[in-house]
């Protein structure tokens, strides 16, 4: 097992890391940014190493800072989080480089599933199930036009390079399609440095399933069941649940299996989550993102089973402690993403926190680093706490979570807490009756 873990990164995601290595009795590294001094995740670690003034690219994003953090203090693996240099190929390879373990998948795999052509190619010779569209990257406008023919309007172009919502556009028709590719062709090169795009059907209202899958170096690849992200806006998950309203258990052992066999022989390794659009009871598969995520908890609640440990014994040559067989889902579980932002403009509201009462109780669990006197900075994301309930039921799960959001108390910034009890409360949710489109309307309409 390791003897140290540099962790890199903030926030309640540092905490949650080390609270595994805690128990698996393994010292930790924090690093932090000098607007981080004060930081929870700098309070709890072992020990703990300033790497930068407040900007990420200069803290949390620089290389050679995390490198030397962690060869001055002994660690042996890293641990990155989300975000920040979770899926950089470049960094997993130089950990490697410099002997300490990638606590995550190896560079070659993060590397082919941040190329969106490559991972789709790759799943789809697999047996998983794709979206129609082209056949890795569309190099020409008569090409598109050819796809777009066979597949039928709307499609979308996206970017190779993209992911996560950046670098899409919509084409409603044939007369569209020649803007639609040429914008999406430009903007793809001025952001991601590369101009590749690819074709799909646009499909206009799917759900966002995702599959959590782990991979052991032994051969054994397990899922822990799905999870529903469809309540998002701006590409930004605000709630998210496990299981899917939309799936039963027969679905979910049916793509299971495919993925499981698919990661098998793509030889993968670690936590891995595969992203889906479902719509009229078929899968499609977009994307895979080869980190842990903001939304593993819903996941670890049904399943009792701690997802992070997995990965840290995994990383270290250990096989999973759990075959597919062990793995058993029991209740729903729900998170809301809690964010330091006004609750009708979505504006970010940094700033002192004053009091912070979190709620508790029977299925109840709040990962978050806030704590009363806090200062929480401007300079990185705004998500300050998460919120997951877990029950026996669906209806029991959400009647726990407007408990529980009522309970919490965050006085000095603003947060999304009412604009969360607004969501638990509609009926359209609680009838798990939604799509990706529903809270944008339900957003825009209150
Ligand atoms: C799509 C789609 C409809 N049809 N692909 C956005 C994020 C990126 N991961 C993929 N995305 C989408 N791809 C096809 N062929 C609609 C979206 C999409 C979306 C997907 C998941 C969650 C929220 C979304 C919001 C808007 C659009």
């Amino acid at each position: 097992m390791f003897q140290k873990i540099l962790i890199a990164n903030r926030g309640e995601i540092a905490l949650r890391i080390q609270r595994a290595c805690r128990e698996l009795g393994i010292p930790t590294v924090a690093v932090h940014s000098t607007a981080d001094a004060e930081a929870m995740h700098v309070r709890l670690a072992d020990e703990s190493v300033c790497i930068g003034p407040p900007p990420a690219r200069d803290s949390y994003l620089n290389i050679p800072a995390i490198l030397s953090a962690a060869s001055i203090t002994g660690a042996d693996a890293i641990h990155p989080g989300y975000g920040f240099l979770s899926e950089n190929a470049r960094f997993a390879d130089m950990v490697e480089a410099h002997g300490m373990a990638f606590i995550g998948p190896s560079p070659e795999h993060i590397a082919m599933m941040g190329d969106k052509i490559a991972a789709k190619e790759a799943m789809g010779a697999l047996g998983v199930p794709l979206v129609p569209g082209s056949d890795g990257a569309v190099a020409d406008l008569e090409t598109a036009r050819a796809v777009a023919a066979r597949v039928g309007y709307p499609v979308l172009i996206k970017a190779a390079a993209g992911g996560g919502g950046r670098g899409m556009k919509v084409a409603q028709d044939a007369a569209g399609l020649e803007e639609a590719f040429r914008v999406a062709r430009s903007e793809a090169a001025a952001a991601f440095g590369n101009d590749a795009v690819y074709l799909e059907k646009y499909l206009d209202r799917p759900r966002h399933i995702e599959l959590q899958v782990f991979a052991d170096a032994h051969g054994n690849v397990v899922h822990f069941g799905e999870r529903d992200c469809s309540l998002q806006r701006r590409h930004q998950k605000l709630l998210e649940e496990a299981g899917s309203p939309a799936l039963n258990a027969a679905a979910r052992d049916g793509l299971g299996r495919t993925a499981t066999a698919a990661l098998r022989k793509l030889g993968y390794r670690n936590a891995g989550t595969l992203e889906f659009l479902y719509q009229d009871g078929q899968f499609a598969f977009i994307e895979m993102n080869t980190r842990l995520q903001v939304e593993h908890p819903v996941t670890e609640m049904v399943c009792g089973i701690d997802l992070v440990r997995e990965q840290i014994r995994i990383a270290a040559g250990a096989e999973l402690d759990y075959g597919q067989e062990d793995i058993r889902f029991t209740g729903h579980a729900i998170e809301c993403r809690i964010t330091a932002e006004d609750p009708a403009t979505f504006v970010p509201t940094p700033g002192r926190v004053s009091v912070f009462h979190a709620p508790g109780g029977l299925g109840v669990r709040v990962d978050s680093a806030l704590y009363a006197g806090y200062f929480v900075p401007p300079y990185y994301d705004s998500m300050v706490a998460k919120l997951i309930v877990h029950a026996p039921t669906r209806i029991d799960a959400i009647n726990r979570m407007r408990r529980a959001l009522d309970e919490f108390v965050v006085v000095g910034i603003q947060t999304t807490i009412p604009l969360h009890q607004r969501i638990v409360d509609a009926p359209e949710f609680q009838a798990g009756d939604y799509t990706i489109h529903w809270l944008e309307r339900f957003v825009g309409s209150h």
